[in-house]
């Protein structure tokens, strides 16, 4: 099968491929409305993230306000499209501003009908949220999955039961042809693109690196590493001391930043793999009167390029941040479109990522922080 790749220019532009995929079934007929599937707690599982290889692709540009006027327009019978959205949790504020990005793209106004699952980060609820839409026959079902292992069995049962499966922000191992399109970001680009910054800067300085990871399974934790690694690899001065996941949580990187000081004394660089966790290395750091950032010991290295995350690299306490944009709805919205009006759609779809640097760092590889330029952010 032709594999195609989209890639996304957020918020400006869509190079859109359009691909021979199976774009997906016709959406079964609307069911009952359903009430919103419970949303407790559960146990993970495991296996490895191997995101689906792109062939040939051709490419056209589509102006990305035709995807937003795509992801607005009401099914053509008139009735709500009943959409399943199975969320990773509520760990960072990237999750935050991704939650609400599907909230007000599938809203009534627009022509859904949302039935959104918070999953807190545990894999058994994210798998039980995705049964439940498929009794309750939803027409499509999102899921973000926390982890890229095991799920070739409830995709299968969505396929079986007509439900088109959208993987969304993060990446899933399991065969391509269970799902209907993946949309996110690449992460070992942006995993690649920290490397690349931190081998700028250094210019050949020797390196002792801490990595605080993101959870353990995600893929976004697995391309950032595997980016990161790409680059440190061609650097013998650079040494890897330490990687431990933080799980995407201010707790959980102030946990591991808290232990990698009571083992380490000799590390001038924390890559941090989301802006929550930088929040929570720089208490430890703090607390243990260790300084860091433009004019500190320490060299830190973020992801996500939140808000807060902008305000700390614009203030110099976090050297560079690498964008992750959450706001993905709208794509989402458009293949649900698309395979509502019987369409081909994108196998998947590349939302592209910047980098951001503090104030008195000029990088070739990033923008240089600016009051203006964290104004005129979108969140
Ligand atoms: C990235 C996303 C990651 C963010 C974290 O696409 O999956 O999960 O980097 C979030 O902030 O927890
Ligand atoms: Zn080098």
């Amino acid at each position: 099968m032709k594999k195609k790749l989209a890639v996304l220019l957020a918020g400006t532009m869509v190079m859109a491929s359009l691909v021979g995929c199976g774009g997906g079934d016709a959406a079964p007929a609307d069911a009952a409305p359903a009430e919103d599937a419970a949303a407790e707690d559960a146990a993970p599982a495991e296996e490895d993230a191997a995101p689906a290889e792109e062939e040939a692709q051709t490419e056209e540009e589509v102006p990305a306000e035709d995807a937003a006027d795509e992801a607005a327009a009401p099914a053509a019978d008139g009735e709500a499209i009943r959409v399943g959205f199975a969320q990773v949790g509520h760990e960072s504020d990237w999750r935050a501003a991704n939650t609400q990005n599907y909230q007000d793209t599938f809203s009534a106004e627009n022509g859904y009908e949302l039935s959104f699952v918070d999953a807190d980060n545990d894999n058994a609820v994210q798998l039980e949220a995705v049964r439940t839409f498929i009794q309750q026959e939803m027409d499509y079902i999102c899921i973000a999955p926390i982890e890229t292992a095991g799920w070739d069995t409830v995709l299968q049962e969505a396929q079986d039961a007509g439900i088109p499966v959208l993987i969304v922000d993060r990446s899933v191992d399991a065969d391509a042809s269970l799902y209907e399109t993946q949309i996110g970001c690449d992460m070992v680009a942006e995993g690649e693109m920290a490397g690349n910054w931190l081998a700028e800067y250094l210019d050949g300085a020797d390196a002792n690196i801490l990595v605080i990871e993101g959870t353990v399974g995600a893929s976004a934790t697995l391309g950032r590493t595997e980016g990161f690694n790409n680059i440190a690899e061609q650097h013998s001065e650079w040494k890897i001391l330490d990687s431990q996941s933080g799980d995407f949580t201010q707790a959980g990187g102030q946990e591991v930043m808290e232990s990698f000081i009571k083992s380490y004394s000799d590390f001038n660089v924390v890559v941090c793999q989301n802006d929550n966790e930088a929040y929570g290395a720089m208490d430890a750091m703090d607390a243990a009167g260790i300084t860091y950032g433009v004019d500190g010991d320490v060299i830190i290295i973020s992801f996500d390029a939140t808000h807060d995350g902008l305000q700390y690299t614009l203030d110099g306490k976090i050297n560079c941040n690498v964008e992750c944009n959450p706001l993905q709805a709208e794509f989402a919205a458009e293949v649900i479109q698309k395979l509502h009006a019987g369409e081909a759609v994108d196998a998947q779809t590349v939302v592209v990522d910047q980098a951001f640097v503090a104030p008195g760092i000029e990088s070739q590889y990033a923008t240089t922080m600016t009051q203006e330029v964290l104004d005129g952010r979108a969140y």
